[in-house]
Formats: C-alpha cells, sequence, structure tokens
C-alpha cells in the first residue's frame, strides 16, 4: 500500500504535511457542518504556492489517493470534508495580497486570504470590495470563490461571482490553468471563470484570484425597523421591494435569534422586538439622510413598532457585530443546530415565513429565522438540545428539513441561497434538479476530473437519488 503522506513529505517537505497521529491534523477533518462529522484524512498538505499545490495534485492524480481541497474550513455543508480520507490540501498559508491595482480598480491575491483582509487592503487603496459574508474575519477569499459565497450585502451587490474576473486554477494530475482576465469586460471564449465558482473545488484548486473592486462608497446609514411579531417583518421587506427604494442590506432576524444574542451583544435590542428588520443605505452622505428618513416611513406604515437609527460609527459596528453573533449564538446555545440556507423569489417571502412556522408547530421543533430576507435568502435554523449521536434525534430534525425543502421547491425557490451543497445537501438535490441536469453535470465534472478523485462525494449525488419520499 503506497504511503502518500510520506509521498508528499519527500517532495514538500516534511513541515508542510502532517500525518497520522500528529494531533494538528485532528481539524482538517472537520468543518461548520450542521450535524458534526469528522472524516480523519490520511494526511495534510500545507501549501505555499500554486506549484506545491500542482504536485499534490499531480502525486495524488499518480497514485489515485483523493483529495479534498480546503480554505480556512469555514463552509457549512460538508463541502471540505475528507469523506473518502486520502490528503486534505490546504492553501490556508497562501495568504499574499499580490496587488491592490487603483487605476485597473482590481486585486490580485492568493486563496488564503482572509476576506476582511482583502476588504481592508481595497479600503487602504480608497477602492470597495463588497461581499461579506458573516465569517468575513475568518473565511477566505478561495473558499468563498469556491463556493460562490454571499452575505448581507449581496442584496445590492451581488455575490462573490461577480466579483471575479480571473482565476488560476490547477487540475487534477498537476497543470495549472488561466482563465478569466482582468478587464471590466469581456467576452472572449466561454466561460471557464463561472465554472470553476461555486463548484466547491470539484473541477480544480484555485491558486490565484483577479478580483474586481468598487470606488468606495462615501458614506453609510444603517437603521433597525422593530416589529411585534415575523409575519410583519415580512411584509415590511416585501413592501420595501416594492417601493423602488434601493438599500444596501435588507436583513431579517426573529424573535429566537435576537433572544439568543442578547448576552454577547454591545448594542440593546429592545425588549419587546418580536422580529427585526436590519437595514442599510450606502452611497452619498448629503443623501442618506433623506434616503434613512424615507425608508423609516417607509417601516412606520408597514406597522413597525419602532425604527430606531444608528447614531454613530461605534453604534453602527454594535448592530453589525451582534448581527454576525446570531450564527455563533444558536450554535453554542444548542446541541443541533441544522442551519438551513433556502431562497425563495422574492415574492414569496412571507409566505415562505409563514410555512416556516407551520414546520416548527407540526414537527415540534425549535426554529430560528434570520438572514438575507431581502434576497428572499433565509437562514432557516432547525435547533434541538437532544443527543445528536441518536439516530431517532437526527431523522426527527433531517424530517423537518426534508419539508423546508418540499415547501421552498413548491414556491418555486432554491436549496441553498449561499452556502453549498457540499454533502449536507447533496441527497436533495434531485428535489430541485432533473436527473438530465445531474447527469450533464455529471460529465461535466468526469471532464476535469475523470477519476473521481477531487472533492469526491461532493454536490452532484451519483446514480440514483436515495431521497425518496
Ligand atoms: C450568516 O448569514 C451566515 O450569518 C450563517 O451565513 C448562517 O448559521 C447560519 O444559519
Ligand atoms: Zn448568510
Amino acid at each position: 500500500m503506497i504511503d502518500i503522506g510520506e509521498i508528499l513529505r519527500r517532495e514538500l517537505g516534511s513541515e508542510r504535511v502532517l500525518l497520522r497521529g500528529d494531533d494538528r491534523l485532528e481539524p482538517y477533518g472537520r468543518d461548520e457542518s450542521p450535524l458534526p462529522q469528522v472524516f480523519p484524512p490520511d494526511c495534510a498538505a500545507l501549501c505555499d504556492d500554486a506549484e506545491q499545490v500542482a504536485t499534490v495534485l499531480r502525486l495524488c492524480a499518480e497514485h489515485r489517493v483523493p483529495v479534498t481541497p480546503r480554505g480556512a474550513g469555514s463552509g457549512m455543508c460538508g463541502g471540505a470534508l475528507p469523506v473518502r480520507g486520502g490528503v486534505v490540501l490546504s492553501t490556508e498559508k497562501m495568504q499574499r495580497i499580490l496587488e491592490v491595482d487603483a487605476d485597473d480598480m482590481v486585486a490580485v491575491v492568493e486563496p488564503g486570504v482572509v476576506t476582511g483582509n482583502l476588504a481592508e487592503a481595497a479600503s487602504a487603496a480608497g477602492l470597495f470590495y463588497p461581499p461579506d459574508p458573516a465569517s468575513l474575519e475568518y473565511c477566505s477569499i478561495g473558499g468563498n470563490a469556491a463556493t460562490n459565497a454571499g452575505g448581507p450585502r449581496a442584496f445590492k451587490y451581488g455575490v462573490t461571482r461577480e466579483y471575479i474576473l480571473g482565476l488560476e486554477v490547477a487540475l487534477m494530475g498537476g497543470e495549472r490553468l488561466r482563465c478569466g482576465r482582468r478587464t471590466a469586460k469581456g467576452v472572449t471564449g466561454y466561460d471557464l471563470v463561472a465554472g470553476f465558482v461555486g463548484t466547491e473545488g470539484t473541477f480544480g484548486v484555485i491558486t490565484e484570484l483577479v478580483v474586481k473592486l468598487l470606488p468606495k462608497p462615501q458614506g453609510a446609514a444603517t437603521a433597525l425597523a422593530v416589529f411585534a411579531d415575523v409575519a410583519g417583518a415580512g411584509a415590511c421587506i416585501s413592501a420595501l421591494l416594492r417601493s423602488g427604494l434601493r438599500p444596501s442590506v435588507l436583513e431579517l432576524a426573529d424573535r429566537a435569534s435576537i433572544d439568543h444574542v442578547r448576552h454577547k451583544s454591545r448594542y440593546r435590542f429592545p425588549a419587546s422586538a418580536g422580529a427585526v428588520v436590519l437595514i442599510e443605505i450606502d452611497g452619498d452622505p448629503e443623501d442618506l439622510q433623506t434616503q434613512i428618513e424615507r425608508i423609516g416611513m417607509a417601516c412606520d406604515e408597514q406597522g413597525a413598532v419602532d425604527v430606531l437609527v444608528a447614531s454613530d460609527a461605534a453604534e453602527r459596528r454594535g448592530l453589525w457585530e451582534a448581527r454576525r453573533l446570531i450564527s455563533p449564538c444558536l450554535k453554542e446555545a444548542h446541541t443541533i443546530k441544522v442551519n438551513e440556507d433556502v431562497c425563495v423569489p422574492r415574492g414569496r417571502i412571507v409566505e415562505m415565513l409563514r410555512r416556516v412556522d407551520r414546520i416548527s408547530a407540526d414537527t415540534g421543533i425549535d426554529v430560528a429565522v434570520f438572514g438575507h430576507a431581502g434576497d428572499g435568502n433565509l437562514h432557516v435554523n432547525l435547533l434541538s438540545n437532544d443527543d445528536p449521536g441518536d439516530p431517532a434525534v437526527r431523522a426527527h430534525v433531517m424530517a423537518a428539513a426534508h419539508r423546508l425543502f418540499v415547501e421552498t421547491i413548491e414556491l418555486r425557490g432554491t436549496l441553498s441561497g449561499e452556502h453549498g451543497i457540499g454533502t449536507s445537501k447533496r441527497d436533495f438535490l434531485p428535489m430541485e434538479q432533473s436527473e438530465a441536469l445531474l447527469e450533464w453535470q455529471r460529465k461535466w465534472k468526469r471532464m476535469w476530473d475523470p477519476l473521481e478523485l477531487l472533492n469526491p462525494g461532493k454536490v452532484i449525488p451519483d446514480g440514483v437519488s436515495r431521497c425518496s419520499e
């Protein structure tokens, strides 16, 4: 039997390859998936550069060893889990910001750059990188591109895909390929960048990215509209969507979400808040006041109990800190937090919230709903403090998840708005996509990875669906 760890050590140096028996290997078998699962890899290769990434992919192909690419490990759907063992190929050490070019309005970065650091580097050059996943302080741009991550600002600015102009990728077998461009526009050849972004590391491993930057908005204002219940908040979001007002952020948090962050957050949510809508606008400071007042009036008309406008930068920061704490606080308080990430057409947000309530009542499973409601993207968290190791408990929660997917598809929604499919939603994909479509995707995958060694077991289910209900 070949010892891939030793083979990689000979090529990369022993300090870059963690072997079984080393405590430092343990985290590479996990990610932020909802029902904690551990898949210990045979080894982890911590690459410093694209050449080393290509070497790992060449050796894994040569020795027929599965290889799972990994960024910061903050994914929530098992996309970085080495489900078939083998090698975890980590890009976490590739953290160089190679260029921030204010004239071309691009940055060129390695995949391990932490997203928040990219945003700061852009800001220091007077520019703006809009995508802001809640994990921006620790997730990496390579992982964001692999999963096509979103975030609150996607409401105005779109998701990661819109900001990736060019890529260098390493392919299974070790070939390195550049695709895309550095220009603001370009339609030469097929759009392979769009093919690599969002494919969760199943086609190739991103080793460098050309990222589009925007002019930095000159100012921003943030408001919190407070409602008696989530139905009122949902109706207000629908009304704002129809109003022609264009905030940069339109987020929702229900009572359970708010109550879970109260003890940690510096921002004091009103005691009576049954749900809140977090609204931000950005742009010319001269217009901000009028805009936020118009938004406030629209919320009042929709029955807001109160509209609180952040009075200064510190209060804005506090509000955002509270928003980003929702997910970690829910996790801390429960043994089970299955965070579904469904997305419905904008006209069906209110109906979806109603259906989520019904699912909770029918199944007896506690639910917290928050997230990017302006995009129809609801983080529906199924919560429990029962034993996650008990198969009956897991089955009960997953039955509620299944019901959520049924309702989502019925409303012509999609299973994941931003977190991805990975392993956790893979078996449910046939609920949304036809067998013919799945088969074309399998063919596409095989073209890049004929031996099915690169991030195997992810995204597209093999053959016949196991999800028959
Ligand atoms: C967020 O928006 C993240 O906070 C996490 O996407 C969502 O835990 C979740 O459900
Ligand atoms: Zn989110």
